[in-house]
């Protein structure tokens, strides 16, 4: 490419998804007119996906609101700032007494933890509001795996990931990396990454539904029946302890509950589930002799394990068995990343607090609180049901649970009965149109970016930081700013308090932690010093700041000159490799015993519902979802390059079961299900297991009030009028989105 004074070149880590790919950015005349993968990226190394390469029309999309909204009625108009926050703080005035509290609730959509400011200013506002009525995307998502890890290490946040780069055999439950470039597992280039594992003459093994196309570069794909994942990992446990292949000793004295778990997986022979599962007692065998033969192994399970009615007890499963094969905390296995803002506390001793759920329960249907939230499922209940402590009014930051989250269609009317309505949101979508302000953030270039959330979760230990790649338009705010807003209206905050004050007393309260704990190196620091060395950083970079000379690499604040700062990682636009992950047990273990907790109380009585549940018979047609590389969830549908070509919104259904309700292919079918029914077209295919038809989600732009121009020329439909918001996960709370028995009707 020509160069010119007016071309340049800058870097910035994508935001989109959970992959962290760099992207090689080219400016002309101040306009990004290019994006590629950044070839000396440290942790992508060129890699990118046809969404990070369109990053920048998302900053060019019309649609992307560039002004506050007002909603009068069924008509909206663009207003100021000014008049958008006293519209705000009008709405909210009858629910800020601090006895009504419960009336407001707060809906955190998936962009947040893709988000550097929300990542860290979510924890304030979250304390500020003071209500109950917290939901976030994590329970239709990941929170099976929060509570199992709670469980088990002791902290929810404490999660393991395949060692992806060293793994030897990889079994994959319920993921599909080729489409979705990875979750709860940060590996920029997955694809690549599991060719490698072919390469060096390892074996990548799926279990899924559908042969998917991480299936079809896998050694070996097995169907399984949707929500069977628990008996198959069962079954696995069983043949491990029957063949005498439990190797435990790498983290053997810091082991609790073998015998507990031998006791409860010895029912489960694979004779047992078999049938159920719809694999063979040879396969299941197979599969755990493998297991167990490999010279490193380790099971991964991602939505489709999570999303299921047994889905913390599955979370869980594939954790035993990555320990009962030796695998868990050992190269190649599956190992805690340490990353480079985490806390940091060398000499304390193994062992914490613990994890516990039900601190207090939902109003209605007495639904546990998990990570201090409630499932998103009884959201609408909460709104319809009158009585002391109903959701009357609503904040939405970055979600679209119309779309998102089980049956849309009546959290749809529900949300037309709030009192008040504001969602922090760029567009105008299913679930922003019934606000009645929407404040719009920047755009993903607008802003900076480290990922506080997914380092956390990586195959290696990285970190990169991204400055912002172009200026905000006159007038707009930064997201921290928008935040620092509500958080000032909700802590009682007069508006002529400055922001800035608000984010210097949330940092001084961050630093005060730190030096007030006993176990940390900082302790007994001086505040005034480490505010100091902080300058000039402010706003989430003063805590990025904080978090990083505080952390593991961390400068100490001069006890470890040669340590990271942000200012080392803001001259390293490549990002910094902190290398391969290490060995971290006992040194992660928070549970109060020190030890992992093979055998959780919980999971024993989970294992009771779950003989209940298999002796039931299945049901004869069941629902799943899947995910397109071009995708992303509900919101980048509005990209054309994204879009173009055919329907992707289809049901694939296997040809006998097409024959048997005499569809072919092409018809447009109803689809029946408790919560609800829709109509789309069916798409033929033997890559679906027989009794299984799949429909992706975050479809349905066909709705009057949304205003997305390109979206609704490709409305698909929204599968989640067909998921039952009644169905759940029981210690997490999460939503049941795979396996929902459905019926056809040409
Ligand atoms: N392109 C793209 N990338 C994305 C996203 C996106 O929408 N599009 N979303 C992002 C988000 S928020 C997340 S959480 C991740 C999710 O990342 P993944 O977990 O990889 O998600 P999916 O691609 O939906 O793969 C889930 C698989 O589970 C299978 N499945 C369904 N039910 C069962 C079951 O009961 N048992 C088993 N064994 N398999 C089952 C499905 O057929 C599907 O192939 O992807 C992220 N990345
Ligand atoms: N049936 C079924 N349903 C599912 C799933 C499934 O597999 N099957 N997957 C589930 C999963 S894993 C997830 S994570 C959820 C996602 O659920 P949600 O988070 O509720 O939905 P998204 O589609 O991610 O919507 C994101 C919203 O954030 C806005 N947004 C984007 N960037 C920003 C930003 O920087 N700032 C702000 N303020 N807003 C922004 C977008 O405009 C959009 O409105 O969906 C879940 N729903
Ligand atoms: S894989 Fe994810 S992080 Fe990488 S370019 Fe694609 S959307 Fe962005
Ligand atoms: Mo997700």
């Amino acid at each position: 490419m020509p160069s010119s004074a007016s071309t340049t070149t800058t870097f910035r880590t994508c935001p989109l998804c959970e992959a962290t790919c760099g992207l090689k950015l080219t400016l002309e005349e101040g306009k990004v007119t290019r994006v590629e993968g950044d070839p000396d990226d440290v942790f992508s190394q060129g890699f990118l996906c046809p969404k990070g390469a369109v990053l920048h029309h998302l900053h060019n999309d019309p649609d992307w609101l560039r002004a506050p909204q007002i909603r009068e009625g069924s008509t909206w108009r663009e207003a100021s700032w000014e008049e958008a926050w006293a519209r705000v703080e009008e709405g909210f005035a009858p629910f800020l007494s601090s006895s009504n509290r419960n009336a407001i609730a707060l809906y955190l959509g998936n962009p947040n933890v893709h988000n550097f400011s929300n990542s860290i200013y979510m924890r304030p506002l979250i304390k500020t509001l003071r209500s109950r009525n917290l939901f976030t995307a994590s329970t239709v998502d990941q929170i099976p795996k929060h509570v199992s890890s709670g469980l088990m290490f002791g902290h929810p946040r404490i999660i393991p990931v395949p060692d992806l780069d060293r793994t030897d055999y990889l079994l994959i439950l319920g993921a599909n990396p080729m489409a979705s470039n990875g979750s709860l597992c940060t590996a920029p280039d997955f694809p690549g990454r599991l060719k490698k594992i072919l390469q060096r003459g390892g074996k990548v093994v799926v279990l899924d539904p559908r042969k998917t196309r991480t299936a079809k570069l896998a050694s070996e794909h097995h169907f399984i029946q949707p929500g069977t994942d628990p008996l198959f990992l069962l079954a696995v446990a069983h043949t491990l302890f029957a063949e005498e292949r439990i190797s435990v000793e790498n983290i053997a004295e810091h082991l609790a509950g073998l015998e507990q778990v031998k006791a409860w997986v010895e029912p489960f022979s694979p004779e047992s589930v078999s049938e159920r599962c719809g694999l063979s007692p040879d396969s299941i065998r197979h599969i755990a002799r493998a297991l167990s033969e490999a010279s490193s192994a380790a099971v991964y399970g991602r939505i489709g394990t999570c999303t299921t009615p047994f889905g913390t007890l599955t979370s869980w499963l594939v954790d035993v068995v990555n320990v009962l094969t030796g695998n868990l905390d050992q190269p190649g296995g599956a190992m805690f990343p340490k990353s480079a803002h985490s806390r940091h506390r060398p000499n304390a001793a193994p062992g914490g607090r613990g994890f516990r759920t039900g601190r207090w329960s939902s109003r209605v249907s007495q639904k546990p609180e998990v990570m201090g939230e409630l499932p998103v499922g009884i959201l609408a209940e909460e709104i319809e049901t009158a009585g002391e402590d109903q959701v009357r009014a609503l904040i939405t930051v970055a979600g679209n649970p119309v779309l998102s989250t089980p049956n849309g269609e009546r959290l749809s009317r529900a949300l037309k009965q709030l009192d008040f309505m504001v969602s922090v949101d760029p567009y105008r979508n299913e679930t922003t149109q019934y606000a009645d302000v929407i404040l719009p953030p920047p755009t993903p270039l607008q802003h900076s970016h480290y990922d506080i959330a997914f380092y956390d979760l990586a195959v290696r230990n990285v970190a990169n930081y991204s400055s912002a790649t172009l200026p905000r338009d006159e007038n707009q705010p930064c997201e921290t700013d928008i935040l620092l807003h509500l958080i000032r209206l909700f802590s009682g905050q007069d508006s002529s308090v400055p922001l800035s004050f608000v984010d210097d007393f949330i940092a001084m309260q961050l630093v005060q932690g730190e030096i007030g704990a006993e176990d940390s190196p900082l302790s007994g620091r001086d505040m005034d010093e480490i505010l100091s060395a902080l300058q000039p950083h402010r706003g989430a970079e003063r805590v990025l700041d904080f978090l990083l000379r505080a952390g593991p690499y961390g400068d100490g604040f001069g006890a470890n000159p040669d340590g990271l700062t942000l200012n080392k990682l803001m001259e390293a636009p490549h990002g910094i490799d902190l290398g391969p992950l290490q060995p971290r047990i006992p040194e992660v273990l928070a549970t109060p015993s020190g030890k992992v907790e093979l055998a959780p109380e919980s999971m024993g009585e989970e294992l009771t519902r779950l003989q209940e549940w298999h002796n039931k018979e299945a049901p004869s047609l069941q629902l799943i979802g899947r995910r397109h590389l071009r995708s992303n969830n509900s919101w980048l549908h509005n990209l054309s390059p994204l879009v173009r070509g055919k329907d992707r919104c289809t049901l694939l259904i296997h040809p006998n079961d097409a024959a048997d309700h005499n569809i072919s292919d092409g018809e447009t079918v109803t689809v029946k299900a408790r919560a609800g029914s829709l109509q789309v077209a069916v798409e033929v295919t033997d890559t679906m297991m027989p009794g299984v038809v799949s429909l992706p989600h975050g479809w349905g732009h066909n709705q009057a009030g949304a205003s997305m121009q390109v979206a609704s020329q490709h409305p698909g439909v929204n599968s989640n009028l067909l998921t039952d918001e009644n169905q759940m996960d029981r210690p997490s709370g999460n939503a049941v989105l795979n396996g929902i028995p459905v019926t056809l009707q040409k």
